[in-house]
């Protein structure tokens, strides 16, 4: 009886972690993106609302990247836009060919915001992912 006991709990236990997303506590502060043959190696990504999270974001490709992170109405700015660089705001990172490059963010508002390409038929050919911020 015992037994039966432990077991029933085990499975609860088992039901409960596959059921519940993790709270923001339990969530990575540091979360590596790797690129290659143009695609982000993972696009659906939580990070922890209200602490640094830091991103390192790996280009391994012979070709220049961009890792740019925001809202909608960012994200239709910087596609009407015309800068070629960045790389003096922490959500807007240039990717030369082969670089690594290390950018921390704390994020205010829970909710999604969406990273992508801003390079021609980048977005286009799938160079888009999403960072879902915990409270
Ligand atoms: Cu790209």
């Amino acid at each position: 009886m015992i037994i039966r006991t432990i077991v029933a709990l085990a499975l609860a236990a088992l039901a409960a972690s596959a059921c519940t997303t993790a709270s923001a506590a339990q969530l990575p502060t540091h979360v590596g993106i790797r690129i290659h043959y143009s695609h982000f190696d993972q696009t659906k990504i939580e990070v922890p609302m209200g602490v640094p999270v830091t991103f390192t974001l790996i280009n391994d490709d012979p070709i220049d990247h961009e890792w740019l992170i925001g809202d909608e109405a960012f994200h239709a700015r910087h596609r009407a836009g015309t800068e070629a660089v960045h790389g003096d705001r922490p959500n807007e990172i240039s990717l030369p060919p082969f670089s690594v490059r290390t950018t921390t963010l704390t994020f205010d508002k829970p909710g999604p915001l969406t990273f992508i390409c801003h390079f021609p038929q980048h977005e286009a050919y799938g160079m888009v992912g999403v960072v879902m911020v915990k409270p």
